[in-house]
């Protein structure tokens, strides 16, 4: 039995690299690895993760060895990092490779809420158009205010994109950051709303931005106001959201990512003012095959006893904790 354990749902591509190369066994859930032989789980010292599904102290403790999670993407609020720190576990992610591809969906959802692509699209495919003729005006994007709620290396992306659109750049984020003259930081969330036309959402998910997007936040954007997100569906108060939707205090929404996907709220996906996709911020080839090897790297590193190129704990700190230090 090997010592690395790929647990999710994998591309042919990631899928044959992790068995060929690096000698993994596969898992499809998380929720299979108590049904694992016993024998097996304890010589596991390697998991190559990809998923959404809580990774905590009881799925630690199925595998005594463990010393590297590597996630399979930038976002990891599915894996508990203080737990695994407290057992000596290195956790890493894949950051950067994704930035331009989450960044272009962003916009790229921004320009096809504001100008109603799915009415449009809608009415030459079901032959409405001939009926109805022209249809309603849409809203220009170019020239608005945008907010970007979180100024990290996705959200400076979409900024810089947004530029180019002639949009005037809002941001908040915990500290200010070092941006171009003329963008306006806000430290809180409900006025970041209040100051922009429309707000797009970039923050890392987890507990300390769960419902960060509130009902006031909504207010605070407005009835003329967009909203994105391709972040974390936990960032937003989805009950919030709908109501603001139905009731038109926001203007539209387009959304990536969803509280518990993927069983989208009925109430929410069926509404009219909202351009919903399944989760796809990272999905293309390129990208994804360099997520894949990114974390297949991270996982040898550490297999190799060498540092792993993205940790999200620090690995020294975590060795010492290891080692009762
Ligand atoms: C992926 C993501 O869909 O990187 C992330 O945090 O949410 C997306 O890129 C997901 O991680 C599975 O690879």
């Amino acid at each position: 039995m090997t010592r690395v354990l790929a647990i999710g749902i994998y591309a042919d591509i990631d899928h044959t690299a992790l068995v060929e190369e690096e000698g993994a066994a596969m898992l499809a859930t998380l929720d299979d690895l108590a049904g694992m032989p016993q024998a097996d789980r304890d010589r596991i010292e390697a998991v190559a993760y990809r998923g959404h599904a809580p990774f905590g102290p009881d799925q630690m403790a199925l595998l005594p060895r463990l010393r590297v999670i590597a996630n399979n993407g930038v976002g990891y609020d599915a894996i508990d990092v203080a737990a695994a720190t407290e057992r000596g576990i290195v956790v890493t992610n894949t950051p950067g490779v994704l930035n331009d591809d989450v960044a272009d969906l962003a916009v790229a959802m921004l320009v096809a809420q504001s100008r109603d692509f799915e009415r449009g699209m809608r009415a030459v495919r079901d032959g409405s158009w001939a009926q109805t003729g022209e249809l309603p005006l849409a809203r220009k994007l170019s020239g608005r205010t945008v907010g970007i709620l979180g100024m990290g290396r996705i959200g400076r992306e979409i900024a810089d994109r947004l530029v180019a659109f002639k949009c005037r750049i809002h941001y908040q984020s915990r500290t200010p950051k070092d941006t171009p003259a003329g963008w306006t930081y806000h430290a809180d969330p409900v006025d970041l709303a209040r100051g922009v036309d429309d707000l797009v959402v970039s923050v890392v998910g987890g507990p300390a931005t769960e419902g960060m997007v509130s009902a006031r936040v909504l207010d605070a954007l407005g009835p003329d106001g967009v909203l994105v997100n391709i972040s974390r569906g936990s960032v937003v108060d989805e009950a919030a959201l709908i109501e603001a939707l139905e009731q038109g205090r926001i203007r539209g929404a387009a959304l990536d990512v969803f509280r518990n996907e993927p069983d989208v709220d009925p109430r929410l996906a069926r509404l009219p003012n909202l351009l919903p996709l399944p989760h796809v911020g990272s999905a293309t080839v390129e990208t994804r095959a360099a997520m894949g090897a990114l974390q297949r790297r991270n996982l040898r590193a550490m297999l190799e006893g060498h540092a792993p190129e993205t940790p999200v704990n620090d690995p020294a700190a975590v060795v010492r904790q290891a080692a009762g230090g």
